[in-house]
């Protein structure tokens, strides 16, 4: 396959509501997350050309699973995206079993290669994303910030968000990396097209 379209065939695999259901833990798996709202499914959508492949929606909080895409059949790379957190509206209950769901996850899916946080380029770096960049600093797992809606700030508005989180990185002595985004103007995509197929050994 042509690496340029390694995405292009990416279909959906399952939706997983515990644990158990999940696809047997071989391969290389990355997770999105981030804050619900934030882009995770179409940024997912963008990277494989699929508008129709991840649901994506104007109301935040409606995706409760981990869905798993397959990327590669012959390797087993996967993409696991993972349930927004950070929405007020659902109940206290309900984000208290997504941040068990998601942390049960992280501590114990072998395969996973990295971590790939989403954030809105407006509203970086909110609480539970902070959590999640701990998590990776603890771990010592690869971390890629994506900064997306880019298209909703300036030219420079775009470079200094980007070099904050770089620095904020730094600063936290973190390997990790953040790139400015957007899923409805691609802006961005080779970078993060080609990150990942570097952790997906492509
Ligand atoms: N302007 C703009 N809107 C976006 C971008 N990415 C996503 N959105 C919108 O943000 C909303 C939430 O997107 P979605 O992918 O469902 O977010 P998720 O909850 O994190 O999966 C939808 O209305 C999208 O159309 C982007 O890059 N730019
Ligand atoms: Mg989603």
């Amino acid at each position: 396959m042509n690496s340029r379209n390694y995405f292009f065939s990416t279909r959906f695999l399952v939706s997983v509501f515990s644990l158990k259901d999940l696809p047997t833990d071989i391969g290389l798996e990355i997770a999105f997350c981030g804050r619900s709202n934030s882009g995770k499914s179409s940024v997912l959508n963008a990277i494989t050309r699929n508008k129709k492949l991840a649901k994506t929606s104007k109301t935040p909080g409606r995706t409760r699973a981990i869905n798993i895409f397959c990327i590669d059949d012959q390797k087993m790379n996967r993409i696991a995206d993972l349930p927004g957190y950070g929405f007020a509206r659902v109940s206290k209950q309900t984000q208290k079993e997504w941040a068990k769901l998601i942390t049960a996850y992280l501590n114990s899916r072998q395969s996973l290669r990295g971590l790939v946080i989403i954030m809105d380029i407006r509203h970086p770096f909110k609480e539970s994303d902070l959590t999640l960049i701990d998590w990776c600093s603890e771990t010592n797992t690869p971390l890629l910030i994506v900064l997306n809606k880019s298209d909703k700030l300036s030219k420079s508005g775009v470079l200094r968000e980007v070099e904050k989180a770089n620095l904020m990185l730094k600063q936290m002595n973190l390997k990790g990396q953040a790139l400015g985004f957007s899923s409805t103007k691609t802006t961005g995509i080779e970078k993060l097209e080609e990150k990942l197929k570097r952790w997906f050994d492509v």
